[in-house]
């Protein structure tokens, strides 16, 4: 797969692509990442790539030219042309299904905005998907571009080892991650589970499957929806939630408590609101 971004801070781009498992498939040739400046395609002398906002506010807006210009000469570098995909916060949000659906593409074109955002005209006409990280403020779309460059390499062939692959698909099924541990058995007197250490197998690995039911219904019960239980596993995280209800209404008490305490138990809780 070829992916191409355009942005106006290339420089942030090398440590991150040439670091740990994308490091390693990027080398291994898994895909290929070419990083352009967008202030490249600007014409004049300043090469000036940003300006104020018609109708006034706050703020500079990324101007078009620049921006078609380079989105054009960068489709002509190769075959096919590819999907457009604008970093944004008013995009899409992403998920596994988008990465995974941008992982069977040939090619990527990532464009990053900066500033208050880019011309409308080119969304309208340059762009083919818009996608955003999440509902939270960056400063513009470079680390947003870095994460879906991750998360799709990752999901090409060969950009895992045999051992990082077989983890992956165990893990697919919709559930948080069990509780890990490594050496020491005792940390600061802060001892890991028996079972762990017990050396039956079988019972280390229903141990493992209960504790991901258990930590899913307690910090994204919203997962459940989606993942694939037994009945008596469904049992299981449905008791856990009649838990978490029953312990929270508990210590609210009747009108009491204040946000900000609900929001330091469920903290202590290592539970989302
Ligand atoms: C007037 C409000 N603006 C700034 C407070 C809106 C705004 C403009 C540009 C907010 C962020 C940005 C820059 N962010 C991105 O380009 C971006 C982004 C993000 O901020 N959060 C999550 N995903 C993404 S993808 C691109």
């Amino acid at each position: 797969m070829r992916i191409d971004v355009l942005t106006l801070f290339p420089e942030v781009f090398p440590g991150v692509l040439n670091a740990s498992i994308l490091g390693r498939a990027l080398a291994a040739g898994v895909a290929q990442v070419h990083v352009h400046n967008i202030r490249d395609w600007a014409t004049d002398k300043h090469a000036v790539v940003d300006d104020y906002a018609y109708g006034g506010g706050p703020g500079m807006v990324m101007k078009p030219e620049p921006l078609a210009a380079a989105i054009e000469a960068v489709r002509a570098m190769a075959r096919p042309a590819g999907r457009a995909v604008l970093l944004t916060p008013q995009g899409r949000l992403l998920k596994q299904a988008i990465v995974d659906e941008m992982a069977n593409e040939e090619r990527l074109l990532l464009v990053c905005g900066h500033y208050e955002g880019v011309d409308e005209r080119i969304r309208e006409h340059f762009v083919d998907d818009e996608v955003s990280i999440g509902d939270y403020v960056l400063s513009g779309g470079e680390l947003p571009a870095l994460v879906v460059i991750d998360a799709v390499v990752r999901r090409l062939p060969g950009a895992l080892g045999s051992a990082e692959s077989l983890l992956e698909e165990s893990h697919s099924d919709g559930l948080l991650e069990y509780p890990q541990y490594t050496r020491p058995a005792v940390f600061r007197e802060w001892a890991v589970p028996d079972i762990l250490l017990s050396g039956h197998h079988g019972e280390i690995a229903r141990w493992r499957r209960r504790q991901r039911i258990i930590r899913t219904a307690q910090r994204r019960p919203d997962l459940l929806a989606n993942a694939c239980l037994t009945e008596e596993e469904r049992r299981l995280a449905e008791a856990t939630l009649e838990a978490v209800r029953r312990e929270t209404s508990e210590a609210e008490g009747p009108a009491e408590s204040t946000d900000a305490q609900a929001d330091e138990r469920r903290a202590a809780k290592g539970t989302q609101p």
